[in-house]
């Protein structure tokens, strides 16, 4: 192999040392950009610029071949193309170290514009944290060819270039064939990529704590006008392995789009009240608290939550009523829907009348007593009881805008789920699980049931294999917005056995047995366990 280098190499070697090269400036991109306040990655600038600029029937396409990873794929084709750019980059420099250093330059600037159409983001830190990127990208590169000349070509490096950190030294171009240094470029290789990867997570890892958490933790949230009641004794039955009856923050479901989380400033963080009003509105933070907020208790649930399963929450909100907000707008009559977008795009949309037929719609500001959690929407987001969450309960909320049902879809109706989504009613086994195996004898089946479109649940019951329907005690009730837990008292024979539940709300509608799924407008079923009793 080193008597006599394949000519091949002249490509594979400078190709690799860009690609290298272009990894390092991404990652040392990363790194900076986590530690410059305001900066954005220059990365995900690049892929919400994409989002924002491929048309329509592209963005469905790509939503339709990789669902909700959609984001994700556009990342990784980001980086396969930054990686070409690189390798392209790596083969000219060899050539002419110049048009490399150019091409890094250029590639800088994609993302520095990109910064500008980002409205989360500072375009002059985000210039820094590119800057670095390019120099460390260039070096990279310099040391990496320096270390890996071509075999057939004559390396064009200059002193002066060169003479950066000791890059220079012992350039062996002319003396030896690049065989030779196989071992050291293959050493640098592997250590640029390291420092490549550990950048990157470090700056993800800045970039998601730091900033947002200093702009949570400075939030004063005024004292609620009104209080809600803490749930009353016996709302909690107790039992082991049923869910607690409120949820705590860090234990709540997450759903949403966002591939990495929005940081909002409080302080440049406005609301926006548009579209069919008389008076549109524009509230700071503190204006919007100013209002007066109102606690209330509200279990929120997902449309994608199948028969049995956990993405449903019960949570203290505290919020300025949306009516009262849309007051002070001044709605036209002939609005029909009130659709919430995000500071990163998202939308969810539902009849006006929401707002004003009596339930607890508020805009939220805080989740159990403290700011919204980032993950849960901080600084503002709707909380519509009776509605399930991708019509109703968009995070990092940023604009209100009055139209009708006819004039707009929000995010996820074009993907084929129901432009009204009020939460079915359901119910649900915690204990014993599935597949479990028991004592014979007495043994609690417990669990939560809810009905927040309906009036709230009125009784649960237990069926055991083809046995009558047995009721289940439930849990003293908080609200119509909250789940209920319930318990029976089984006594368990010894054998398999198939135990199902069902809930029947106060409108007296009994669950359906029917098995729907998700889509378009959530599940129907009950939700059965098998156990094993000895
Ligand atoms: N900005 C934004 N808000 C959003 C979503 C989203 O993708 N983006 N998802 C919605 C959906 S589908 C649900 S079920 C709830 C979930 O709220 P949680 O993550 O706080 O539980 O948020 C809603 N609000
Ligand atoms: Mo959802």
């Amino acid at each position: 192999m080193a008597t006599h280098p394949a000519p091949r190499l002249g490509l594979r070697r400078p190709a690799a040392a860009g690609v290298v090269a272009a990894a390092l400036a991404l990652g040392v991109g990363e790194l900076v950009a986590g530690l410059v306040p305001g900066a954005g990655s220059p990365v995900v600038s690049v892929g919400n610029a994409v989002i924002d600029a491929v048309p329509a029937p592209v963005k469905d396409l790509a939503i339709s071949i990789f669902g909700l990873a959609d984001k994700i794929a556009l990342i990784v084709g980001i980086l396969l193309l930054a990686a070409a750019f690189g390798a392209l980059l790596g083969v000219v420099g060899a050539r002419r170290f110049a048009t490399a250093v150019a091409g890094f330059v250029a590639f800088g600037a994609l993302g520095v514009a990109a910064a500008g159409s980002d409205p989360q983001i500072s375009v002059v830190a985000t210039a820094v944290a590119v800057t670095v990127a390019v120099a460390a990208g260039v070096l990279g590169l310099r040391r990496l060819l320096t270390a890996a000349p071509a075999a057939h070509t004559p390396v064009d490096l200059r002193p002066d270039v060169t003479s950066v950190g000791g890059a220079g030294r012992g350039v062996g171009g002319a003396g030896q064939g690049a065989g030779g240094d196989r071992r050291t470029f293959l050493r640098l290789t592997g250590g640029l990529v390291v420092v490549a990867a550990v950048s990157a997570a470090g700056g993800r890892w800045l970039t998601q704590r730091a900033g947002v958490a200093a702009s949570r933790a400075a939030v004063v949230l005024p004292p609620p006008l009104r209080r809600a009641a803490a749930p009353p004794a016996g709302a909690d039955l107790g039992i082991a392995g049923v869910v607690p009856f409120v949820t705590p923050n860090e234990r709540f479901y997450r759903i949403d789009t966002a591939l990495v989380v929005p940081r909002v400033d409080v302080d440049s963080w406005r609301l926006r009240v548009t579209g069919m009003v008389q008076q549109p509105l524009e509230l700071t933070f503190d204006e919007l608290t100013a209002m007066g907020t109102e606690e209330h208790w509200t279990t929120l649930c997902c449309v994608s939550n199948e028969v049995g399963g956990g993405l449903i929450g019960n949570a203290l909100w505290s919020g300025v009523p949306l009516r009262q907000v849309l007051d002070r707008a001044g709605v036209d009559d002939a609005a029909s829907q009130i659709v919430g977008r995000s500071v990163d795009g998202f939308t969810a949309g539902f009849p006006t009348s929401a707002a004003y037929d009596g339930r607890a719609a508020l805009l939220a500001v805080a989740m159990n007593g403290e700011p919204l959690p980032v993950e849960h929407g901080f600084p503002l987001r709707l909380v519509v009881p009776g509605l399930y969450g991708y019509v109703s309960a968009t995070k990092w909320l940023s604009d209100l805008e009055l139209t009708t049902l006819e004039a707009f879809d929000a995010y996820w109706i074009p993907r084929g789920w129901s432009k009204r989504g009020p939460i079915k009613t359901q119910s649900r086994i915690d204990v014993p699980a599935t597949g479990a195996r028991i004592a014979a004898g007495r043994t609690p089946v417990a669990g939560v049931a809810w009905a927040q479109a309906s009036g709230g649940v009125q009784r649960v019951e237990v069926q055991v294999d083809q046995e009558p329907w047995a009721e289940a005690r439930l849990g003293t009730a908080l609200n119509d917005d909250t789940w209920r837990q319930w318990v029976y008292e089984w006594e368990a024979p010894p054998g398999p056995h198939i135990v199902r539940v069902r809930a029947t709300d106060a409108e007296g509608m009994t669950q359906t047995q029917r098995r729907r799924p998700v889509a378009p407008d959530g599940a129907t079923g009950w939700h059965e366990v098998r156990v094993e009793v000895g």
